[in-house]
């Protein structure tokens, strides 16, 4: 059980330069982490998405958001149509709707 949490929290650090600062020990990203949160913001959505999609169904719902800081701050924004669950069209288009350098 621990080591599937440790291996949980060596992805999320994978794909959060904020947790990749909070492990050195720093409370803020390096400007050198910045342009790379940028660029991989979409692509940590769709990591995430794929990761806390418990039952492989390609709909997120908000309990399964729930074990991620990112999926959760933003499910009222990416849940387009209301429903209480992100679908994986919801996502492209909540990130389509984002600054080009997002994607
Ligand atoms: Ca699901």
């Amino acid at each position: 059980m621990l080591g599937h949490r440790r291996k949980k929290e060596e992805r999320h650090e994978a794909i959060d330069p904020g947790a990749r600062a909070a492990r050195r020990g720093e409370r803020r990203i390096r400007a050198a982490d910045a342009p790379e949160f940028a660029q991989r913001l979409g692509q940590s959505y769709r990591e995430s998405f794929a990761l806390y999609d418990a039952n492989r169904d390609g709909v997120l719902t908000r309990e399964e958001a729930r074990g991620s800081n990112l999926l959760l701050a933003q499910f009222h924004e990416m849940d387009l149509d209301r429903s209480s669950a992100v679908t994986r069209a919801e996502l492209e288009r909540f990130l389509e709707a984002m600054p080009p350098s997002a994607r």
